[in-house]
């Protein structure tokens, strides 16, 4: 690692304390004046710096430039984003976390990207992922249960993103199944969940998060110009990239610990409370067959609910819906 990661390292781990200029010489191993200059470079970053005669250096603040450290900084989690890989520039983290986890990586390994050049969606469907204006993010999970119920995590994860992103934000964000976020009626981020199985065994998830942040309209390719949107849109606000990584960090442990320990119900009534156009009719298709129905909430394996007509309740997995 470079002096400055070391340093930043060193500070990282010595967040709640201020560190003596001889301290960090002795650490690093470098001479006092080198530990002066590297201070004045994290000044120049972006990093507010704290520095009290007698007692030393303390940061306060870190830029919002993504990096392992100041993802860390700060983050309470037990087990998620414990070893966070940092790109600023890859093909997809998703391709990256199902390598690593093939690899071994441990449940909670997170890749995360300030630019995709090949971010998918599903079906290999293209994902702009435009240079530190989102988040492009991938979670390498390994839980112990059954291949069907992979479908529960893109939903258990929708209804986290959901919830953070209106705290956040103060709009109403909504989960369109299966996996989309939608302000209004423009997307504002999508959920690919990747499983390595076989028969009755998960191997690993892996769950991509991509998000438009701070994107101006004009930004974004021309294809999903009118379809797309971002937070920064939205609200007129700029956010920060680590602010919104690290709560979603959070949430989704608590929230994934709750779904182990309690199962999928309480995640349905909570996904049904933020879902898009509940109660309101769509026209879908299924084996080309036309009908009409009105989005009433999920069901344990994934599968939408819709109310027909005639009152029947029905379960759709891969119609085409016109919302
Ligand atoms: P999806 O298949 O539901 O949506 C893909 C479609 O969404 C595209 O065909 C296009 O119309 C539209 N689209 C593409 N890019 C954007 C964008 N930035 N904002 C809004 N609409 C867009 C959704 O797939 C799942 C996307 C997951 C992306 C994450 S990013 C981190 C991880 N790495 C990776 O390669 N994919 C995931």
């Amino acid at each position: 690692a470079s002096t400055r990661d070391r340093i930043i390292a060193l500070f990282v781990a010595n967040e709640d304390t201020y560190l003596s200029g001889q301290a960090i010489s002795e650490q690093l191993n470098i001479s006092r004046t080198a530990v002066w200059k590297q201070i004045n470079i994290l000044k120049k970053d972006g990093y507010q710096v704290d520095a009290i005669p007698n007692k030393g250096y303390r940061i306060i603040s870190t830029p919002d430039k993504l990096s392992e450290n100041t993802l860390q900084w700060g983050l309470d989690t037990k087990w998620l984003g414990k070893t966070i890989h940092h790109y600023p520039t890859i093909d997809s983290t998703q391709t990256k976390a199902n390598a690593l986890a093939y690899e071994g990586a441990p449940h909670g390994t997170i890749v995360v990207a300030d630019k995709q050049e090949a971010g998918r969606g599903r079906m290999n469907r293209q994902w702009f992922s435009d240079n530190n204006q989102g988040i492009w993010l991938s979670i390498i999970l390994r839980p112990s249960v059954l291949p069907f119920q992979a479908p529960q995590f893109t939903l258990l994860v929708g209804t986290i993103l959901a919830e953070v992103l209106t705290k956040e934000t103060d709009v109403a964000v909504k989960i369109k199944w299966p996996n989309d976020l939608f302000i209004g009626n423009y997307k504002v981020a999508g959920i690919l969940t990747e499983m390595q199985a076989e028969q009755d065994t998960v191997h690993h998830l892996v769950v991509g998060i991509g998000i438009n942040v701070n994107q101006t309209r004009t930004r974004f390719d021309t294809s999903i110009q009118t379809k797309a949107t971002s937070l920064r849109e939205a609200t007129g606000t700029i956010y920060s990239r680590i602010i919104l990584i690290q709560q979603i960090l959070r949430s989704f442990e608590a929230e994934y610990e709750n779904f182990i320990k309690q199962g999928f119900n309480p995640i349905k009534t909570k996904w049904e409370q933020r879902a898009y156009k509940l109660n309101e009719w769509v026209t879908y298709y299924t084996n080309n067959q036309k009908a009409e129905g009105k989005i009433k909430g999920i069901q344990e394996d994934g599968a939408l609910l819709v109310e027909r007509i005639d009152k029947q309740i029905t379960a759709l997995y891969s119609a085409e819906i016109d919302w």
